[in-house]
């Protein structure tokens, strides 16, 4: 495959509801769009920076930087037969796995449509119907937060993750156990505990979670190993996990028992599917995370949660749940079981509808 032009579109989408994680609150998401094109129709990739540094030191402005002046001169107008092929070209880069994600996407895309076979498959997913919960932000109050759980498990999702953080977990993840006693539950602190103050977490561990994600600092494995020790509850990794060695070198050292995979935070899907199999092999459940990606990157996490080990349910929500307007043609919906169903068309399957992304476009640039 030969990319012969490369565009990239900063978007900046409303949220329906503001999001707030212990690292801030939004009420808009950005992202960098990557559409390359070869021969036939062109290839979408999402690159899931935001506009602040807070979940990583990746921004919209440092992906558009690291895209314009290193990766898209490096992979223009090569014979690239593989997604290898391209991450060969783009390892003189150091870092910026998201950058290099949404590069890797829109490549994939390309190859599904110019063989005309789905993304799952190219992959090997297992399933089409993926099994999907939501990520619900930090609320005013307790009560609050229990209203808004109310309205997702009315709307029937099954398994509920809850941002938290240092004071606003116990109460808060009590009331809506209280609530829901047999429901899939799950936190999310967002690095925001350390090991001093993690005892805040021990109040938790009583409540059945399926598990406590990313409670400590992202480069930080050691003392979560130190924590897992302490709690029944399995820890599952999100920030702290950049690649395969990562995982297996937090699986060996105890730091956690459950793995959040996310393409972006990777470096693409490659090394997302790389993660995948290490924790395959060794029984280790993992599921997909979500950084609020538009009906692109949806349609891609869809395709990565097909795959067999994926047994825990991702934060894969319906389009409703993020956007009044996505930038596909192609809409998510909630099926009755809890589940989202993949895509089929060649690729990501999805159509970007020129007219939305121009309405959320900050700023375009085509190369050459
Ligand atoms: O930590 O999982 C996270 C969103 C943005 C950045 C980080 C995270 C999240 C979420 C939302 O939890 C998951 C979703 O896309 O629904
Ligand atoms: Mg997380």
């Amino acid at each position: 495959m030969n990319l012969s032009r490369i565009s990239l579109y900063h978007l900046r989408m409303p949220l329906v509801s503001p999001f707030e994680t212990s690292f801030g609150r939004s009420e808009t998401r950005d992202c960098v769009l990557v559409e390359a094109q070869a021969d036939g129709p062109s290839g979408f990739g999402e690159c899931p920076a935001d506009a602040d540094p807070g979940y990583s030191y990746e921004t919209c402005d440092t992906a558009w930087h690291i895209l314009r002046d290193f990766l898209i001169p490096a992979v223009l107008d090569q014979n690239l037969e593989s997604a290898g092929e391209l991450q060969n070209r783009m390892s003189m880069v150091r870092g910026h796995l998201m950058a290099k994600a949404g590069l890797e996407m829109a490549f994939w895309d390309l190859m599904g449509k110019s063989q005309g076979r789905s993304l799952g498959e190219l992959i090997g997913s297992s399933h089409q119907r993926v099994d999907v919960g939501v990520s619900v932000g930090i609320q005013s109050s307790p009560q609050a937060l229990v209203e808004v759980v109310e309205g997702y498990v009315t709307q029937g999702y099954r398994r509920i993750k809850i941002k938290i953080k240092p004071g606003r977990e116990v109460q808060e993840t009590t009331a809506v156990r209280r609530r829901f006693p047999e429901m899939r539950l799950q936190v999310d602190a967002n690095s925001a505990y350390s090991l001093e103050n993690a005892s805040m977490l021990k109040g938790l561990d009583e409540l059945g979670l399926l598990l406590i994600e990313q409670p400590l600092a992202e480069d930080d494995l050691w003392d979560h190993s130190r924590l897992q020790e302490q709690l029944k509850t399995p820890i599952c990794l999100d920030e702290s996990i950049l690649s395969a060695r990562h995982a297996r070198q937090a699986l060996e050292m105890g730091a956690c028992r459950v793995i959040n995979i996310k393409m972006g935070r990777v470096g693409g899907l490659s090394e997302a599917i790389a993660i995948h199999n290490l924790c395959y092999a060794r029984d280790v459940p993992v599921w997909c995370g979500g950084m609020l990606e538009t009906g692109v990157g949806r349609a891609a996490n869809l395709a990565l949660a097909g795959l067999p080990g994926f047994t825990l349910p991702g934060d894969i929500s319906a389009t409703e749940r993020y956007y009044r307007e996505d930038i596909t043609q192609e809409q998510f919906f909630l099926n009755a079981d809890s589940t989202i169903t993949a895509p089929s068309g060649p690729g990501l399957g999805v159509t970007v509808d020129r007219e939305i992304l121009r309405r959320y476009t900050l700023k375009e640039l085509t190369v050459p």
